[in-house]
């Protein structure tokens, strides 16, 4: 046990808090991990292809992979340091086809990540998916489920069906529901005047892509909105208000949101009882925007924080599927994906140690004193200490796991 924990165990307890409640259920919630921060999104397909679709990965630290080899070596070192209940989020182009075998975009079938499945039950990890809607020249013209030729559409829609098998066949061999989500590049860098056809097109695309039925209990979609992206300023066919009507109004998917698809004065964290009112199920990409949605590395921010506890207020750790998005090429990136990886974990911990009951208590008594003196006396308690022995109980280094790291 960690030298500091049985006071820190103490001083929560004085709130009404269980430490060792609280550290059983970080167990019940995973935080699905990005595969693409580790070789900033080139995936297997071409180790030397282009990112395109209006994100982008800068800096150039040392130590990218360049075979799917170095690629392990350097996810089994990250998950490692990362405490605790945990996914993979894979994209397709991550895809490990048996030897002879080279699938188009459009052809990757469940089969294609056998061997992810081999590893995911030797860590007693879950996966997750994403189509990769982008990085190939079927996208080069900017527009994929949502183009005004259908050839174009119909090779992403095929190529959607397809990963929803995979995404079930996931979930059904590793016994954890895989979420699917589809997030698409359209949009346009300057005015656009019919906005509304691209929208038609792109329910056309999703409706037939989400036909088939799966069992929820394998695969659930996710349909991720955003602002705008590099090159694509004026107008993105899947804005978010596009998708958050699909979902409700279709019941096909859950929407995801990526923090860093706001402006930047929108708090995520006030947008999540809205979702919960209609119980609607939600997909998180924690993510962190520094003046664009630059894809920084997660951290335990106010506003990350602020999401958790939303979640813990609203009692809706069972809507939520947390997931990270970052890429970051200019820190060592192995190191950037556990920053992020524990920084949302301590987000998480931060916010199920909440003395919430007495916040509530005080809201509802409206002694609106007692509930700003309380929200802001619990900024200081020992989260820290509580996160430390959660590492140290899943055998993960504490706070000095840098040093760790070869
Ligand atoms: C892009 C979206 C999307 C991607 C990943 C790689 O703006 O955030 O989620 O970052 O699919
Ligand atoms: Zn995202």
């Amino acid at each position: 046990m960690g030298k500091y924990y049985e006071a820190a165990r103490a001083i929560y307890r004085d709130w009404g808090v269980d430490t060792e409640a609280v550290l059983e259920q970080m167990d019940q919630i995973p935080v699905s991990i990005n595969c693409w921060q580790l070789d900033d999104l080139t995936g297997f397909e071409d180790f030397d292809a282009k990112l395109t679709g209006g994100i982008t990965a800068t800096g150039n630290a040392p130590g990218k992979p360049r075979s799917i080899e170095e690629y392990f070596k350097n996810l089994d070192k990250m998950l490692a340091l990362v405490p605790g209940a945990k996914h993979v989020a894979l994209h397709s182009v991550y895809a490990m086809p048996a030897p002879g075998r080279k699938p188009a975009r459009n052809e990757l079938q469940p089969e294609d990540f056998s061997a992810w499945v081999d590893y995911a039950k030797e860590k007693g990890i879950g996966l997750d998916f994403n189509p990769t809607y982008f990085s190939h020249p079927m996208s080069d013209s900017g527009w994929t489920l949502s183009s005004p030729d259908k050839g174009v559409r119909d090779f992403w829609v095929e190529h959607g069906i397809n990963c929803r098998k995979i995404g079930a066949y996931l979930g059904k061999e590793l016994g954890q529901t895989c979420v699917t989500n589809h997030w698409i590049p359209d949009g346009s860098k300057d005015i656009r005047v019919d906005t509304l056809g691209p929208r038609m097109r792109l329910i056309e695309s999703l409706d037939r892509i989400f036909a088939e039925p799966i069992d929820k209990k394998y695969n659930i979609d996710s349909v991720e909105g955003k602002v705008f992206g590099l090159g694509v300023e004026s107008y993105t066919t899947g804005s978010h208000e596009f998708y958050t009507n699909y979902a409700l109004s279709t019941g096909k998917a859950i929407v995801c949101m990526d923090t860093g698809h706001y402006h930047p004065t929108e708090s995520v964290a006030a947008k999540i009882s809205s979702y919960i009112a209609f119980g609607q199920e939600i997909m998180m990409h924690l993510s962190r925007c520094v003046r664009w949605d630059s894809d920084h590395v997660a951290i335990a921010s106010e506003d990350t924080v602020a999401i958790m506890q939303e979640l813990k207020r609203c009692n809706a750790f069972d809507k939520v599927h947390l997931g990270l998005d970052f890429f970051d090429a200019s820190i060592n990136r192995i190191a950037a994906s556990v920053i992020g990886s524990r920084s949302v974990k301590k987000a998480l911990i931060t916010a199920l140690l909440e003395p919430t009951d007495k916040l509530m208590a005080a809201e509802a008594a409206d002694d609106l004193t007692r509930r700003l003196a309380l929200l802001e006396e619990f900024r200081m308690l020992p989260a820290g200490i509580v996160f430390d022995e959660y590492c140290e109980r899943h055998g993960v280094p504490g706070s000095d796991w840098l040093d760790t790291l070869a």
